[in-house]
């Protein structure tokens, strides 16, 4: 690494771990304010080179004709990379955004497993032979698109970024990844650890910098021909006009507003646990986070009551001490944010049930914390209801029937994720059926397997990440027709 020390972080370009000194930005622990490194910046220049090595790498026969189980044995060496270093990508994490040790960890070995995953999936995908109307063969094969650009946000940079660069580099693609300013270190010992594992120079190139410039710049360059996105709604729209105007494929992953259900027959305890993790867990800054509570009115008494106590028992804390159960927010500026819906919610009429400000412990003093907030008295149309607060804040609502609850919990403009807990098996499917979200949870919540093809509905995003088929958001397929028979075009002789 070039004018590297322990306070700086490079970015990788051609394989090259690259050092701008007159131009960095701070990494800072949300957790104290301090500032724990300067990061390069990648101007368009840095952007432009990044694509150029890209785009020599993917075009190099020594990739393009990369045996399958060959590529799939590089991402499976990145995976034990990964999980050998779980660690240190898990202190990376938590130093940039705050989560709690545990949650960190458990996300490096996510990320490791992703790679995992898609190593077994580059292995045993296959091509299709597709039924003929004449005496021809005709077959469906997947490319790459070449150059893909990888756009990550900050909650959960480490299994975010394995979930799209993973599938793209199974499908024969080069990746620019570039994380959120908020977290860009885990990205880069990505880099690292996958160019020791193997990788070619330039099928991974990790730019670090803002979205207004870097991120820009990227999505702009003519030899990108994809974007896979995951980060907010209103940036998701602008990334998915510059690719409108290219006419290059999007996948977008963007907000949630997710309404979490709780019928009058479900196992109260349950339900209750199901909640309190749904909406805390990551101090609610996760794009499926139950952040819209609807309790059945005859047991809405009991179950809020129940919920209040939990949230107020729960544990915010430094995120590297045992039995920290909350960190502090990502930043301070989005603490800034959250506070701001929590007083919109109280000026239209919502009832601060618990929390509703930041902790009072003086060893908390210096971090970005919120508390475990619960609101009720507000209408499914308030502001704190109906936007995305990304925070630890849970909005809870009666209902009467089930229509009325169909109802209300359709109307947001977002259609991620939702989950319901009841005892009636046909109701549980009904409701799942009728719920306009990419994701149902049925007496469980935030359950998540690499294996489910993952993205919401309306303005929570365009494709599904995940699942077997996450190889083929990054490839396009192409068709392939072979006569059996020299004689047999045109079929119907009209030429002839
Ligand atoms: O996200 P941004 P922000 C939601 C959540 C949050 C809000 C804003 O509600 O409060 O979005 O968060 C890059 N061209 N989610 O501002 O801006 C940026 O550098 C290209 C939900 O942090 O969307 C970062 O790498 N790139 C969400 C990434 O986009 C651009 C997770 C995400 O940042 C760009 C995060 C541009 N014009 C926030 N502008 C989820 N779905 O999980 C920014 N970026």
């Amino acid at each position: 690494m070039q004018d590297q020390s322990d306070q700086t972080r490079a970015l990788w370009v051609d394989g090259v771990s690259v050092f701008t000194p007159a131009r960095t930005f701070d990494s800072v622990n949300p957790a104290t304010g301090e500032v724990n490194w300067q990061v390069a910046f990648a101007t368009a220049e840095h952007v432009a080179a990044a694509v150029a090595s890209a785009k020599r790498a993917v075009n190099d026969p020594a990739w393009r004709k990369m045996l399958p189980h060959v590529r799939a044995g590089i991402l499976m060496r990145i995976a034990d990379a990964m999980t050998a270093r779980a660690d240190e990508f898990a202190r990376l994490q938590m130093l940039e955004n705050g989560k709690v040790w545990s949650e960190c960890r458990a996300q490096a070995l996510s990320a490791a497993s992703t790679f995992r995953f898609y190593a077994s999936a580059c292995e045993t995908l296959g091509s299709e032979v597709t039924p003929s109307r004449g005496n021809y063969l005709s077959m469906t094969a997947y490319e790459p698109y070449g150059v893909v650009a990888a756009i990550t946000p900050w909650n959960s940079p480490l299994t975010m970024e394995a979930q799209k660069v993973a599938p793209a580099l199974a499908a024969g693609n080069a990746v620019i990844l570039k994380p959120s300013e908020v977290t860009p270190s885990g990205a880069l010992l990505l880099a690292q650890v996958a160019f020791e594992a193997g990788l070619p120079k330039g099928l991974l190139n990790v730019v670090t910098g803002d979205g207004r410039e870097t991120g820009t710049a990227l999505v702009e360059h003519p030899d990108v021909r994809m974007v896979s996105f995951t980060g907010g709604t209103a940036t998701g729209r602008s990334i998915a006009g510059i690719a409108a105007q290219r006419l290059i494929p999007v996948a977008l992953e963007l907000g949630g507003k997710s309404p979490h259900i709780i019928f009058e027959d479900a196992n109260i305890d349950a339900a209750i646990n199901g909640v309190v993790d749904g909406i805390f867990e990551g101090s609610g800054q996760s794009c499926v986070a139950g952040s819209r509570l609807f309790v059945q009115r005859s047991i809405y008494d009991k179950a809020v009551g129940l919920l209040v106590e939990r949230a107020r028992a729960l544990r915010v804390g430094l995120p590297d001490v045992a039995g920290s159960q909350l960190g502090p927010l990502a930043g301070f500026a989005h603490r800034d944010r959250v506070e701001r819906f929590v007083s919109i919610a109280r000026e239209e009429g919502g009832q601060i049930l618990a929390g509703g400000r930041r902790p009072p412990e003086a060893a908390l003093q210096a971090g970005a914390f919120f508390e475990p907030t619960v609101i009720g008295g507000l209408s499914n149309s308030a502001t704190a209801v109906q936007q995305e607060i990304f925070g630890p804040v849970l909005c809870v609502l009666p209902f009467g029937d089930e229509d009325d609850l169909i109802a209300q919990a359709n109307d947001s403009a977002f259609g991620l994720a939702s989950g319901i807990w009841t005892a009636n098996y046909q109701r549980a499917w009904r409701v799942a059926r009728a719920l306009e979200t990419g994701l149902v949870w049925i007496n469980t919540y935030k359950q998540l397997s690499i294996a489910t093809p993952f993205g919401g509905f309306k303005d929570s995003g365009i494709g599904r990440e995940k699942g077997v088929n996450g190889v083929r958001l990054y490839q396009q397929s192409k068709g392939i027709y072979w006569s059996m028979d020299e004689k047999n075009f045109p079929s119907d002789g009209a030429l002839a």
